[in-house]
């Protein structure tokens, strides 16, 4: 691919994921969605990049901010917004909402409301793949947040011991709900996953989806023939509140100039045109989407006991 199209593909996968996350802004206060949602909109760029080089067989495990990943591993728009209105044709046939989304029929295993709950899983999953000599690389995606669990530390030191097959990608915006990194943590995120003998690899520029592509596809390569744990953490910014789907700017814990800073290195922000041009196009996959939700049916009561025990 050369690096024009690349660019392009990327952007159009990014911006994809932000209209759709635009397009539940619109629809929330309606209630038709009744699921708390924590969106990615100024974060696109890390699920992007990271599946990018992944293939169908690789699996991501993820947090409750869960629909960029969703979408950039490949799981069915329809579903999704099924799933968000509560139908039976979601992808958790209505029981799961936005937090816990999945689609393993294209490897996006599970997202979870519980803080660093998915990262042992993706350890699991990495040693099944090992055991079974499986050509898997498995990602396990969690927040700045989640390196303060001590399952986090755990899954660090299990997976290095083993040599097993996962990149453990650190989604650092700075924040865990409203409290800032640096009033939480006494120690340094990457210098820490390297004391476990974690490889670890640093993206700044997380708005940058073509850089962030480029080093997760490095990392992918590495795992895939050294079937050995890799850290990459990649720092990113969320535009809107830490769940909800507001702006949270007069708060006062954080200041619009840091946002606006951020958004002038936003390729979404930066190329109007090429958003313009690719809209159409994306706004009618979604209409076709919220359609296919608004016209399913709700569980049956006998539906909705089943499977949640
Ligand atoms: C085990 C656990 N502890 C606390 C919470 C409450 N909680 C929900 S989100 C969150 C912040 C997590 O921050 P981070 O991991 O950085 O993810 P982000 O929301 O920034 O994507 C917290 C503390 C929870 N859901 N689960
Ligand atoms: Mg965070």
């Amino acid at each position: 691919m050369n690096s024009t199209n690349m660019f392009e593909r990327l952007f159009f996968q990014a911006l994809r994921i932000r209209l759709v996350e635009e397009r539940i802004i619109d629809l929330y206060p309606s209630d038709v969605i009744q699921s708390p949602v924590h969106l990615s909109i100024g974060q696109e760029a890390v699920a992007v990049g990271a599946c990018h080089s992944l293939t169908h067989n690789d699996l991501v495990f993820c947090t409750y901010r869960s629909h960029a990943f969703y979408l950039a591993k490949g799981g069915s728009l329809n579903e999704m917004f099924a799933e968000l209105y509560g139908k039976i044709t979601g992808c958790a046939r209505g029981k799961a909402g936005s937090m816990h989304l999945a689609a393993p029929d294209v490897g996006l295993m599970g997202t979870s409301a519980v803080v660093a709950s998915t990262i042992p899983h993706a350890v699991g999953a990495a040693l099944a793949a090992k055991r079974l000599s499986k050509d898997q690389v498995i990602v396990g995606v969690f927040g700045d947040g989640a390196t303060e669990e001590g399952v986090y530390h755990e899954s660090l030191n299990f997976a290095a011991l083993h040599s097993l097959p996962v990149v453990f990608l650190c989604e650092n915006n700075g924040l865990a709900v409203h409290s800032f990194r640096k009033a939480r943590q006494n120690f340094d995120i990457l210098g820490h996953a390297q004391s476990y003998g974690l490889p670890v690899y640093s993206v700044p520029e997380g708005y940058d989806f073509v850089k962030v592509a480029e080093t997760m596809s490095a990392v992918i390569e590495q795992v895939r023939l050294s079937q050995e744990a890799v850290f990459v953490e990649i720092q990113t910014f969320r535009y809107k509140e830490h769940v909800g789907t507001g702006e949270d700017f007069s708060c006062g814990y954080r200041n619009l100039e840091d946002c606006q800073s951020w958004k002038r290195q936003d390729p979404l922000e930066q190329f109007p045109a090429l958003v313009e041009a690719f809209r159409p196009m994306i706004m009618q996959e979604i209409d076709a989407a919220v359609h296919f939700a608004e016209s399913s049916p709700f569980p049956s009561i006998e539906e909705l006991l089943c499977d949640v025990v």
